[in-house]
């Protein structure tokens, strides 16, 4: 072959071209020697933006906040079983968000797995757990059709994790070319018995509750959510996690279920119908002794409008036709929060200091556990913003959520609210976003403890603990310093104890843009 010879285009090559074809434009990996040629082929190709991290964890993580912002899903590029394996946690809050991802996982070549070589694993059988869709390619001829297959998968409502597992002869053994990808189903209706049921306990004149999620909670939904509401006198009340809400002034407020189990049966004791929108049944986080895991009260009803994948805003405007709903109203702008002048440094200024300073556009990253508790009632009234919280219960999502969010909306400022011992479990994203040059605050609340899980000793009935038990809730010896952490990754890092310092700062890495790191003394 000399230079003039047109190369055939390998597989690795066709199933690049496939992704960008197919709207996915960048790869967040961290890749190894079987994905070479996956990485090779990244430079031939235009319009795929390839970022960097330290951990697979930060990887998945960061596909998880690019697609809920992006509203399509990006790729992940990760090194076999153990690649893949450290990416899991996070795939699985993807999972439980229904966010779109589209995992490329590097494999041995087919004839080499046989023998047995040190990565060798069961990759596939990693992969399905936190996958709606797996498959391992056979052929370079055909993985450009079978990176399609997974965009449609990925792309399937309510959105979904599919994993493409790439052998490295399917990347190096001459390819078809880009495969077009297939027709993607239509969300299905909601029936309608499900409308008419809804109908008939908004008729029955007892208390209903509409529980939202998924698109119902978004912003559309709520507003025909709001209509509904003010024509039958039913509630709104949001999941405890929600992938996504797009609130701030001027939206239609709504408050989620409680976190803590006993506020969250409080919460919900008095209604007789709940009407799950793209919500699923309102279960404690875990069981607790003596306690329900379903919170419906005893005796109500459960009625499904609309499931996660089924069309939830097709349903709330046939709900609203049939019970006659007016038209929306706009929603009054009330006065935004005003800064605390004075005070300790606690959860409450810090609720407030948010809602004054949440600059308009800004996407909010939820990882706050025990400080945030009241941050989504104090920032009801905060500039219009998004906001992202931690869907599947598996801590460590914040840095890298914040570090895909920022690469999806680069003209919008990302807030990271981040627990210290949660930010601990990916804390190296950090490194990405410096990388990136990335516009993320992150403010960490450096309580030097697992907090939460303090509370929990008492919940699950565990009275009484004692010296290794609470040694094992206290990060105070040695105090991680994060200052230090930031400054390592490159990033900007000041550490505050006062409620002005921490006005101040956070004003600072409001102005200027570029990743921001504060330490919160609590
Ligand atoms: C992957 C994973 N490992 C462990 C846990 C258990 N867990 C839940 S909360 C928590 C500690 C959270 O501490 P921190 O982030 O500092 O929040 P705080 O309660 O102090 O605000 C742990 C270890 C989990 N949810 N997910
Ligand atoms: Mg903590």
């Amino acid at each position: 072959m000399t230079d003039e010879t047109p190369r055939a285009m390998n597989g690795a090559e066709s199933l690049v071209r496939t992704l960008v074809e197919g709207g996915v434009e960048v790869c967040f990996t961290n890749p190894g020697t079987s994905e070479m040629h996956f990485v090779a082929a990244l430079d031939r190709v235009e319009g795929m933006r390839c970022v960097l991290f330290l951990f697979e964890g930060g990887a998945t993580g960061a596909a998880d906040g690019y697609a809920r912002m992006a509203g399509k899903p990006a790729s992940t590029l990760l090194h076999l079983g153990p690649g893949l394996a450290n990416g899991l946690a996070n795939l699985h809050n993807a999972k439980k968000a229904r966010t779109p991802v589209v995992n490329i996982v590097g494999e041995h070549a087919t004839y080499h797995r046989e023998y047995n070589a040190p990565l060798t694993s069961d990759i596939e059988g990693l992969a399905h757990p936190m996958s709606s869709w797996v498959r391992t390619g056979m052929s370079a001829a055909e993985i450009g059709s079978d990176g399609a297959a997974a965009i449609a998968a990925a792309r399937t409502a309510p959105g979904q994790v599919a994993t493409l597992i790439l052998p490295a002869n399917t990347a190096w053994d001459p390819g078809a070319g880009p495969a077009p990808v297939p027709p993607i189903p239509d969300r299905a209706r909601a029936s309608d018995d499900a409308v008419a049921a809804a109908v008939k306990a908004l008729r029955s004149g007892e208390p209903v509750l509409l529980h939202l999620g998924d698109q119902a909670v978004r912003s559309e939904g709520r507003v025909i959510a709001d209509r509904i509401a003010r024509k039958t006198g039913a509630q709104l009340m949001a999941m405890t996690s929600n992938s996504r809400i797009d609130r701030g002034a001027g939206t239609v407020p709504i408050e989620r279920l409680p976190y803590p189990i006993d506020q969250g049966i409080a919460a919900l004791k008095d209604f007789r119908h709940i009407i799950l929108i793209g919500a699923t049944p309102p279960v404690g986080f875990f069981a607790y002794p003596g306690k329900p895991s379903l919170l419906a009260p005893e005796g109500s009803t459960t009625i499904t409008l609309a499931a996660p994948e089924e069309d939830q805003i097709d349903a709330l405007e046939r709900l609203a036709e049939a019970v006659a709903a007016p038209p929306a109203e706009s929603v009054a702008v009330g006065p935004r929060p005003k800064l605390p002048t004075s005070g300790p440094l606690d959860q409450d200024t810090i609720g407030q200091v948010l809602g004054a300073l949440i600059p308009e556009g800004a996407v909010i990253c939820d990882e706050s556990i025990t400080t945030g508790r009241n941050f989504f009632t104090l920032t009801r009234d905060a500039a219009p913003h998004t906001w992202l919280q931690l869907s599947g219960g598996s801590i460590g999502l914040g840095i890298p959520m914040a570090t895909g969010a920022a690469i999806a909306c680069p003209d919008r400022k990302v807030i990271n609210l981040q627990a210290d011992g949660s930010g601990l479990y990916t804390v190296q994203a950090l490194w990405t976003q410096a990388r990136e040059h990335l516009d993320v605050v992150t403010l960490v609340w450096s309580n030097r403890s697992y907090a939460i899980l303090r509370a929990e000793l008492t919940n699950v009935g565990a009275l009484n603990p004692g010296p290794k038990a609470l040694g094992m809730l206290s990060l105070d010896d040695p105090a991680v310093d994060w200052v230090s952490l930031a400054r390592g990754f490159g990033v900007a890092g000041r550490r505050v104890e006062t409620l002005p310092d921490f006005i101040e700062a956070f004003q600072h890495a409001l102005a200027n843009s570029g990743p921001h790191l504060i330490e919160v003394a609590l």
